[in-house]
């Protein structure tokens, strides 16, 4: 590089301030385009706000700190003059049904002479969200002169769960301790809050269930409550109602009674007593996420109940209020032969039996968020029942806080999966926005992966799947590439190279990871317990279906879980046109195929190879790419601040490590059954099995 030139790009480098990532994507940079800035300007000189309400008065706040932050300029409130931007409620009788009750429309017009932009919506928190909207536009520079757009979100629920205990730890929590202090709520309203509620409004999420579904009884009695309240009156005005995770045994827990089965008069009675008190404390209270009778939580199947029966109960004592209850399909137990089978089972005869205010929120595949599963059988199968999408912000099993992983191609994926169950076209994205049967009643949920970490959430790019949650669950058309190239731009850099690049990594993140954990559709064959790191030869815990082996099922003739009839028979509950997919060997997608056959080492790969040898390449093309990251990043380094900038490199050069550590790990141990050697194009390993059997993670994060 010439002097000149290398003076040059550290001088940019020092000029780009250092950042800590507190920001998150509502940095409010100064905009660069001067063509843009001027009109951006024009615009937000004088602006019209009707009303006053808590949340107009966010609006103003907001629209002054972005006008100060990116246009350099402080705007005018409801000056007697013209006006560049008016903001106002739909006065109108009759409501816009266009609009919604969240939707808002942003429509261009001239006003004397002069051209404004009118912001529209039937209530304060469809404004906000138009206005939100449109702080979007210019902080990714977009022209804003000739708008004309209604927008309403897809889903009614747009959902955080918060796996936060009450003692600040968070299970799977890898950002630090939970964001909520319950010691010292509800005196002190720590700033937190209210920039979580602010970040959250801005990407459309409305709710936020705030305690671990792994449930303490505790935060239902009324010193809790009251903390609870606290931060439900910060979150009210940004549109954000709290939900609690209900303990099923908590009437014994906190209620003296000496039972909780559901059908039970005083246990009906205990519910509905607390369910008035809380709603006495928090009027709006949104209602419970329940985890019951999975991983030894009591559930209804404690007293010969079902699950039906059991978030009824709950149901009859929140509808009074307009209450809602979340019950999870996620159960499993050890006497099935197929724990993919379970959710299926159990809930599929139950379905129509529920409540009308009742979701089954399902994972987005069989098993349990691992690196890529197929879409949970589920989505195809209860037609009178909603299902409620549940993804995995968190990275329990992605690398934890310490991988690159981008998750919206992972959530694409299992959106657009066609479940055929009412023809073609019946994708899961229908069955979760409830048009496949009509539900209005419908929602999508993350399973939080905020912390108290300065940035959040740990790794600065898993901000981007917070991101992504709010964006898909407002409208889960946008695709992946739109929503990292939105976030990018208002959290790195809108600089197009820098853009081109960061987006090439995340959109390549994902794959990855697959290609150096669990290729070829391998599953669960992560280390015990942290589940942070390979063990697929892990056999020692007492349930079956909680060992990598019994995923794998590798031995002297291939490899893979057989699910096909001469199996365990669970492509049986997919529409016939998905069994078709996948139940031949030779047609079955190669993602998939170790999901759905035990194949031989030598089976014929779509690619000519061997499996044996495929296995060789996905894990070696995994790590590559990895390579590549580290290398494209270090390309845009006078591009990026140095705090962030090395924070990401250090971070990938884990990863890096990581994934030579997993390929290794996994080729050396599958080779003990393949009897094969690794095709000599490829890095061996260079450490012996024995080594990587040896490693242990003792004190690792989110237990
Ligand atoms: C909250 C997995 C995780 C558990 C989690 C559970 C669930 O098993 O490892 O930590 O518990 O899923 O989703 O309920």
């Amino acid at each position: 590089m010439k002097k000149g030139l290398f003076i040059i790009c550290i001088l940019t480098a020092s000029l780009i301030k250092a950042e800590d990532g507190y920001d998150l994507w509502l940095r409010y940079k100064p905009v660069e385009n001067k063509l843009l800035l001027q009109s951006y300007r024009s615009f937000l000189k004088d602006i019209s706000v009707s009303g006053n309400s808590a949340t107009i008065q966010i609006i103003r706040n907001e629209l002054l700190k972005a006008s100060r932050g990116m246009l350099a300029q402080i705007p005018v409130f409801n000056a007697t003059g013209n006006k560049g931007l008016i903001i106002g409620n739909n006065k109108k009788e009759k409501k816009n049904v266009a609009f919604g009750q969240e939707g808002f429309a942003i429509n261009s017009a001239t006003l004397a002479g002069k051209p404004v932009i009118n912001i529209e919506a039937n209530t304060d928190i469809g404004l906000l969200y138009g206005v939100f909207h449109l702080i979007r536009l210019i902080q990714t520079e977009q022209p804003i002169s000739a708008l004309n757009m209604i927008s309403q979100p897809k889903l009614k629920l747009r959902l955080l769960n918060h796996w936060d205990n009450l003692n600040r730890t968070v299970e799977r929590g890898y950002a630090g301790f939970s964001i909520w202090n319950w010691h010292t709520l509800p005196g002190y309203i720590d700033k937190r809050y209210i920039d979580y509620a602010r970040t959250n409004a801005s990407i459309g999420i409305n709710g936020t269930v705030l305690t671990n579904v792994n449930a303490n009884a505790v935060i239902l009695t009324g010193p809790y409550l009251e903390k609870v309240k606290a931060l439900a009156d910060v979150f009210r005005p940004y549109g954000i109602k709290v939900y609690l995770t209900a303990r099923f045994s908590a009437p014994i827990e906190i209620g003296r009674l000496r039972s909780a089965d559901p059908l039970n008069d005083s246990v009906q009675n205990w519910w509905k007593e607390k369910i008035k008190e809380i709603y006495s404390v928090i009027p709006d209270f949104g209602g419970f996420l329940v985890k019951a009778n999975s991983e030894g939580q009591p559930g209804p199947q404690d007293y010969k109940r079902n699950h039906a029966d059991g978030a009824n109960m709950l149901a009859d004592a929140v509808a009074p209020f307009g209450g809602i209850v979340m019950w999870r399909a996620f159960v499993y137990n050890p006497e099935s032969n197929d724990r993919f089978k379970q959710a299926y089972e159990e809930f599929k005869p139950l379905d129509g039996k529920f409540r009308n205010n009742v979701l089954v929120q399902v994972k987005n595949g069989p098993i349990d968020f691992q690196p890529r599963e197929p879409y949970s059988p589920l989505f195809g199968a209860m037609h009178h029942t909603p299902l409620m999408m549940e993804f995995q912000l968190t990275q329990e099993y992605l690398g934890q806080g310490t991988h690159l992983v981008y998750e919206a191609p992972l959530f694409k994926e299992v959106l657009n999966a066609d479940t055929y169950s009412k023809g073609e076209g019946s994708t899961v994205a229908k069955v979760v926005d409830g048009s496949l049967d009509n539900f209005s009643l419908n929602g999508m949920a993350g399973v939080s992966n905020i912390g108290n970490d300065i940035n959040w959430c740990g790794h600065p790019f898993a901000q981007a799947n917070w991101y992504t949650l709010g964006r898909l669950s407002w409208d889960h058309h946008l695709t992946s590439e739109q929503i990292s190239e939105e976030w990018i731009k208002q959290t790195f850099s809108k600089d197009k190279k820098t853009i081109g690049v960061i987006k090439n990594i995340m959109l390549h993140s994902h794959e990855a990871l697959v290609n150096y954990m669990t290729p070829i559709g391998l599953t669960h064959i992560m280390y015990n317990g942290h589940h942070y790191g390979p063990m697929p030869w892990g056999n020692t815990l007492n349930r079956p279906d909680w060992n990598p082996v019994y995923y794998h099922k590798a031995d002297s003739f291939g490899i893979g879980f057989d699910r096909t009839a001469k199996g365990t028979n669970a492509l049986v509950q997919y529409a016939v046109e998905v069994q078709n997919q996948f139940n031949d060997i030779n047609k079955c997608p190669d993602e998939y195929l170790l999901w759905f056959h035990h194949a031989s080492w030598e089976h014929k790969m779509h690619s000519g190879r061997t499996l044996w040898h495929e296995l060789c390449y996905k894990y070696n093309t995994g790590v590559d790419s990895v390579r590549s990251f580290i290398d494209q990043w270090n390309s845009i380094e006078n591009k990026i601040d140095a705090e962030r900038f090395r924070q990401v490199q250090q971070l990938l050069n884990i990863q890096l490590k990581d994934a030579i550590w997993w390929r290794n790990a996994c080729l050396l141990y599958f080779q003990t059954y393949s009897k094969k050697p690794i095709p000599s194009t490829y890095e061996q390993p260079d450490k012996p099995l024995e080594y990587y059997k040896s490693i242990r993670i003792l004190y690792a994060p989110g237990n």
